[in-house]
Formats: structure tokens, sequence, C-alpha cells
């Protein structure tokens, strides 16, 4: 079981006292049998597996278009952008739809760290130490209806503080969606922070999806919408180019894009030292996630 304790370490982890545990994973340590002892161990174990990058180097490489196609340019640019007040609207198949306003979603919800292997479809990745929750409590929170399968996401739309927008890259707003399924899954958050401080404008703020076996794109930032649905919902990069960018874009190094092999990654960081590094079948949570897909064909539905 040590696989599973990295996908869930946090910073406190990598101390080796078990008192700086979260109740969660104490709590889940103890269902699955392993007890302190073995999380403890487990998690000084996985200390050389995941090293997080530099707050630089999550902070300072970008993909946020809206803000400009360069990788510097959300850096240089996202401090236009106002992220507080924010709203967030929850919508479509849930009992108790409405504005919530970011400062109420924050008291509801409760804020850990998860440190994630963070994989973008362009062939690089990182390591970053997320602050967030489980959407899974912000939906339950909004009361999921019987009938919802999937769920939408729609990012701010301000061409006044996105620079960006002014070119039709894509179809203006970005929008994201998962399978319900997906979204409920312990490892799905939403981020708010990194390295214990608020999350920079430019990786999403005030509150950006996190979905760590999936390519980077389905991670969409600055949510103002999120919608039930009973239907699949479209997603910016599959009508951008299906035949490139499909709903699903877990991560798979036997698929490759149609442009590139996704069978290794340049892992961002450690300038001379960066390296290629092998890239893992769901982006090394297939023991988590294998099953959401079991009798998919992932070649055909990727
Ligand atoms: N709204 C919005 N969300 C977005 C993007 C974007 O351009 N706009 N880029 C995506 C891509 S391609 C990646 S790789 C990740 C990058 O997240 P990061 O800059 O925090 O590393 O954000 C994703 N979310
Ligand atoms: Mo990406």
């Amino acid at each position: 079981m040590a696989h599973r304790w990295t996908n869930t370490l946090t910073q406190q982890d990598i101390t080796p006292y078990s008192a700086f545990l979260n109740r969660r994973q104490v709590m889940a340590g103890l269902a699955a049998g392993a007890g302190l002892a073995g999380v403890a161990g487990t998690a000084q174990a996985a200390e050389s597996a995941l090293e997080p990058n530099t707050l630089e180097d999550i902070s300072q490489y970008n993909n946020y278009y809206e803000f400009g196609t360069g990788k510097n340019d959300p850096a240089a640019n996202a401090h236009m952008l106002t992220t507080a007040p924010w709203t967030v609207t929850i919508a479509g198949m849930v009992d108790r739809p409405g504005d919530y306003s970011m400062a109420s979603i924050m008291k509801a919800m409760t804020i850990e760290e998860r440190i994630y292997r963070f994989r973008c479809v362009e062939a690089w990745s990182m390591v970053i130490p997320w602050n967030g929750f489980e959407l899974a409590d912000l939906l339950t929170m909004a009361g999921v209806q019987s009938g919802a399968r999937y769920v939408a996401f729609e990012t701010a739309f301000r061409p006044d503080e996105m620079p960006g927008v002014r070119y039709p890259v894509l179809d203006w707003p970005y929008v994201e969606g998962l399978r319900l399924d997906e979204a409920m899954n312990p490892l799905t958050i939403m981020a708010t922070g990194i390295y214990g401080k608020p999350i920079p404008n430019q990786n999403g703020a005030p509150m950006r999806l996190v979905v760590p076996w999936k390519y980077g794109f389905k991670s969409i930032k600055s949510i103002v919408r999120i919608t039930l649905t009973d239907s699949e919902p479209p997603t910016s990069w599959n009508k951008a180019n299906p035949r490139e960018y499909g709903f699903y874009s877990n991560v798979n190094p036997e698929v490759s894009h149609p442009r590139w092999s996704q069978s290794s990654e340049r892992a961002i960081g450690g300038g001379l030292f960066a390296k290629r590094q092998p890239t893992l079948m769901f982006n090394g949570y297939e023991q988590e996630v294998a099953q959401l897909y079991e009798g998919m064909d992932l070649k055909a539905q990727f």
C-alpha cells in the first residue's frame, strides 16, 4: 500500500512525526489496517519519490491562455485579475443552487495539503503541494440530485482584466467537465493555495480544479460556475481540436498525442539537471482511479 500514501502525502508528513498527519489520513490509514507506524513509515519512504517543485517553478512557468500563450505571460499579467470578492454559481441538478461567495465556501470547507504530480499534455511535469478541499465536499454541500451524471466548470471571462481573451485562441470562456464519479473521487480537489499560501493568480486564484490523473488542461482555473448535468458537457480543448484532445484526457503513456509521444515527460526544475522521466499510467494514480474506467477502451475514449 506504500503507493497509496505517496498520493496524499503532505509537507507535514515529510517530518517523521505521525502527530502531524491530518485526521483524514490517520482515519484512512487505520481503516486500511496500516496503523500509525505503517503510515509514518511509508510517508518517509515517499519523501524521495515526490520532491515538490519550488514556488518559483510553479508560479513562473504556466499555462493560462486568458493571460497570454507564453509560459511567462500568466506570471506577468495575472495580477490584473480581481479575485476578491469572488462568487461561484452552483447550478443545474442540485438541491441548493445559488451564488456562493468564496468567503462562505472557505468557511464551510476543510483545507488540507495534497502533494500531487502534475502532467501537462505538452509532456512536461511538476510536483505541486496544493492546499484545498475535496470537490466532493463542495458538491455535497450543494446537494447533488440523483439524475446528475456530469459536472461542468467555467472560468471567469473578463476582457478588462484578461488581455489574452482578445485573441480567439480558444472559444472563451474556458470550460471543462468531469463525469460525476471522477468529480466525487477523493483525489479530485479544488485548490485554493500552494505551499500554505493563497494560490497565485497565475495558478488559478481564487479556486481551481486539480485532477491529478488527467492532463493539466482538465484542471480549469479561476472557476465562476459549476453546473451538474445529465449529459457530457463541452470542453474547451476538445472543441478546439477533437482529434487531439478527448473528454477524458487521462494521462496514458501508451496513447500518443497525434503529434508527439506521451511515453515520457520533461520534469520542470533542477536547471541543468532537468531530466526526462517515464510517464506513469494515470500519472501514477492507477490504484486509485483505474476502476473508474473498467470496461472502457482508453485508446478510443482518450
Ligand atoms: N481557464 C484556464 N484554465 C487552465 C488553462 C487555461 O489556459 N485557462 N490551462 C490549462 C493547462 S493546459 C494546464 S497545463 C494547467 C496549468 O496549470 P499551472 O499553470 O498551475 O501549472 O492549467 C490548465 N487550466
Ligand atoms: Mo497543459
